[in-house]
């Protein structure tokens, strides 16, 4: 199998046997290291830089393992302004323009034998990246190994690290070719353009056995590699991958499948035939289920510390420990009548009715404001009125006031009408002035007239005033005015 990941923690894998070392147990055999030089470590500082100069150090004293194929391969110093993390890599492989470099792994390709590649490639401040391919090569048979070759993959100006790994098998043809040559393999790295640059270092080449184990966890290599665990990382052992409540390890270590969870190491003790216990059995309090339920045997048990009792495993779930149901009981009689429940919502309105019958006509109602009419027709003329009261009639009473030397007045609530003159014979002005009473309905004037004396008003006579007149006697002419109404 073929897989790759990215590492951005700086380790190199030059250190990695002595770890190996150090952890090696009697039991397991560790995978062989086969580089040599990986790290471009032999690089002299005479030798320093190439670019600009024209001159590339392919052929130099501690880099014999690697064999480039032009010019344009080799190894160089770094420097800061060419990798922010120059100072991690010091001196560094280098291709360019479809330039190769290779080295012998003094080692054959050998069926089911894994061989994990990793790489730190960097891609560079002040060029451009050329893309890179790296082979396991044996004779003319070669197989290109899963490295990116997205400039885009990279971090400018940075090393990453990068790994991919093969496994050798016979039922692929040039896999087989491989094998069958007996060859010792060859690396080979190669630029893809004819422009750019791609920078190696640390390179590591780790052939294991299928009985290896390259991480010491305690599953071998063709175990992990098998089921997808990492060959590489100790820290999948006590991982659960199938999630079956057995670690990996427990799995390699008993011979069940890491990725079914229906298949797991047995975890319980077996006891044949009936078992007698001297003293308590005691379950061991637990917050939660040791072991998954329904992918176990049914009749496991374990004490829950939360719920505080026993619970059982039915191959379904854990539950109490409890005996069967009991037999469903009669119906009982029928319970009182409940309370009365609250008044529901109102109803929709209902669709309308027929008309009714007429009912009795209503009182009158009040007169309305007065408007503005047009006028009428004339009518037609009434009937002749009755005859009134009759007018004031014409004054009937008199008065006659005379003088000889004045003209007396009309007396008060007399009204005056006019003057008229005496036609006598002496020198007085004979003048009468007229007086009328129109509220008086009268006509009988009675005039005394005196010459030694002076007569009265007849008795029934009212009195009005007295005139004089003035004629040519020496005697006292008046006259008294009297009237009366008959
Ligand atoms: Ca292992
Ligand atoms: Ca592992
Ligand atoms: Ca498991
Ligand atoms: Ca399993």
């Amino acid at each position: 199998m073929i897989s790759i990941s990215q590492n951005k923690t700086r380790f190199c894998l030059k250190h990695l046997p002595l770890v190996m070392a150090l952890g090696a147990t009697a039991s397991h055999v560790f995978a062989q290291e086969l580089v040599q030089d990986g790290g471009f470590e032999a690089v002299p500082s005479i030798y320093a830089q190439y670019a600009g100069s024209g001159t590339f150090f392919h052929d130099i004293p501690g880099y014999d393992h690697w064999v480039s194929e032009s010019t344009d391969a080799g190894a160089w110093e770094t420097l800061s302004h060419q990798f922010y993390d120059a100072a991690e890599h010091g001196n560094a492989g280098f291709l360019r323009r479809t330039s190769t470099m290779s080295q012998t792994l003094n080692a054959p390709f050998i069926d089911g034998n894994t061989y994990r590649i990793a790489i730190d490639l960097g891609k560079r401040m002040d060029y451009s990246y050329a893309g890179f391919h790296a082979f396991l090569r044996a004779g003319d048979n070669s197989i290109q190994l899963n490295f990116p070759t997205n400039s885009s993959t990279f971090n400018y100006g940075y090393f990453d690290r990068f790994t991919a790994s093969i496994t050798a098998d016979n039922a692929d043809p040039i896999h087989a070719a491989m094998i069958a040559s007996g060859m010792n393999i060859e690396l080979v790295l190669k630029s893809l353009n004819s422009n750019g640059e791609t920078a190696v270092d640390n390179v590591s080449v780790v052939m294991s056995d299928p009985s290896d184990d390259s991480d010491n966890d305690g599953m071998n290599d063709g175990w992990e590699t098998t089921y997808g665990l990492d060959p590489t990382d100790p820290s999948d052992s006590n991982q659960d991958l199938d999630g079956d409540g057995s670690t990996n390890r427990e799995e390699f270590t008993k011979n069940t499948d890491p990725s079914d969870p229906d298949d797991y190491p047995n975890q319980y003790v077996h006891y044949n035939g009936d078992t007698t216990i001297n003293g308590a059995l005691r379950l061991e309090p637990k917050s939660a289920p040791p072991v998954t339920c329904p992918e176990r045997e049914p009749g496991a048990l374990y004490y829950d510390a939360i719920e505080d009792e026993v619970l059982v495993c039915d191959n379904k779930g854990w539950g109490s420990l409890k005996g069967d149901d009991g037999e469903k009981g009669e119906t009982g009689p029928q319970g009182p009548i409940g309370l009365t429940g609250p008044a529901g919502a109102d109803g929709a309105i209902g669709p309308q009715g027929p008309i009714g019958l007429t009912g009795p006509q209503g009182p009158q109602g009040p007169t309305g404001a007065t408007g503005i009419g047009l006028t009428g027709p004339e009518g037609p003329q009434g009937p002749i009125g009755l005859t009134g009261p009759a007018g004031p009639g014409t004054p009937s009473v008199m008065y006659l006031t005379h003088r000889t030397s004045s003209l007396p007045a009309c007396p008060s609530g007399w009204t005056e009408a006019g003057l008229t003159r005496l036609n006598v014979s002496d020198r007085e002005d004979n003048y009468q002035r007229v007086c009328y009473q129109s509220s008086l309905q009268c006509s009988v004037v009675y005039l005394t007239h005196r010459t030694s004396s002076f007569p009265a008003c007849p008795s029934g006579w009212t009195e009005v005033g007295q005139t004089r007149f003035n004629v040519s006697d020496n005697e006292d002419n008046y006259q008294r005015v009297c009237y009366t109404c008959l």
